[in-house]
């Protein structure tokens, strides 16, 4: 059992981003030799799960088994917060965008802008988790979606816009409908699908109404790269129950579990200790 571990973590190549993809600084891009999206080494599943992330890399991946700002977190309704107005999200309608299987997760790449903690910044791509990363009240939304974010003055900080998913029965996210109608033509990871133009004006123009909960965390994936300034809007968008089944179906469980409070030992550290 040890020895097909350890033979397995031979193989293990260098950090592959899913949540920080396109972050040159983090995950420097690149298709391999068929132009199919190289896989990350990283799971949801058991010895290469959230649970023992840091051991695939214990220096690349350091933080996620040892940093004190990780998220997600629990938020709560009376979690700091900003004003509706101080997030302005603007994606110019996208043209033959990507939308590509990680095989970790589902992204789609486009370019637009965020201003928002009085700085912009540039949307590397967007991409989905099921169920829900952060937690509100203590309880899971059925997914959350992550623009990511890199600052536009060149520097390596990074910001992630988020929005809880919730399921209903008798009313949905147009834009979403419009991106997951093409969920079957990338049902195997590493594939990739060209999408037709998205016109992302009334998500926008509801995103740029909201509040949003802010915190300074991390990437919720490998490397687990803290600095992250979080913004999470505190209204939730609504899914069509199909079509969130298809994405379910698609991305399976795809949430890193929550991490101790902001600032406090990192939970393998303190399960470490005590065990
Ligand atoms: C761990 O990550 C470092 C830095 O990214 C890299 O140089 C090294 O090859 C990785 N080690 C393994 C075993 O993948
Ligand atoms: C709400 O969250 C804040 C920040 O994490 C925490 O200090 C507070 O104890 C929480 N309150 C409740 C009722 O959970
Ligand atoms: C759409 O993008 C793909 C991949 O980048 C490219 O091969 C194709 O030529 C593009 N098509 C159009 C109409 O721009
Ligand atoms: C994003 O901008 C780049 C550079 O201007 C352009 O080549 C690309 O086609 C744009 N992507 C989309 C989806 O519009
Ligand atoms: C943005 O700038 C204003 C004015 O300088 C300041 O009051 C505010 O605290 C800043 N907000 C953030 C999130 O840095
Ligand atoms: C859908 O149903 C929910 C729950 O009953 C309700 O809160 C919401 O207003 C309804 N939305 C529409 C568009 O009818
Ligand atoms: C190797 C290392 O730096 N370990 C640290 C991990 O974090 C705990 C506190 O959470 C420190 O006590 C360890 O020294
Ligand atoms: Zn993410």
């Amino acid at each position: 059992m040890i020895a097909a571990a350890l033979f397995s973590l031979a193989f293990i190549s260098s950090a592959a981003a899913s949540c920080g993809r396109g972050l040159t600084f983090i995950d420097p891009f690149q298709f391999d030799a068929e132009g199919h999206i190289p896989i990350p080494s990283f799971s949801y599943g058991t010895t290469t799960g959230p649970l023992n992330w840091h051991n695939l890399n214990t220096t690349a991946y350091f933080l996620c088994g040892n940093g004190t700002h990780q998220s997600p977190i629990l938020i709560n309704t009376t979690s700091a917060q900003v004003p509706p107005g101080s997030v302005k999200l603007n994606v110019p309608n996208a043209r033959n965008a990507s939308f590509e299987n990680l095989g970790t997760n589902v992204e789609i790449v486009v370019n637009g802008t965020l201003q928002a903690a009085n700085s912009t910044w540039k949307l590397s791509q967007f991409h989905f988790h099921t169920p829900s990363e952060h937690r509100l009240d203590l309880g899971h939304y059925e997914a959350e979606m992550h623009f990511v974010f890199a600052a536009a003055d060149g520097s390596t900080k990074v910001a992630v816009l988020g929005f809880f998913i919730q399921v209903a029965s008798n009313e949905s996210t147009p834009l979403l409908e419009t991106i997951f109608a093409h969920l079957g033509s990338i049902q195997t990871p590493g594939t990739t699908t060209q999408l037709p133009t998205i016109d992302f004006s009334s998500f926008q123009a509801s995103a740029n109404k909201m509040a949003y909960f802010q915190y300074t965390g991390s990437l919720t994936t490998p490397p687990c790269t803290e600095g992250v300034a979080w913004f999470l809007a505190t209204t939730p968008i609504p899914l069509k129950i199909d079509t969130y089944n298809v994405l379910k179906g698609t991305t399976k469980t795809n949430n890193r579990y929550t991490q101790n409070l902001l600032g406090q030992p990192n939970l393998l550290e303190v399960a470490k200790v005590n065990l």
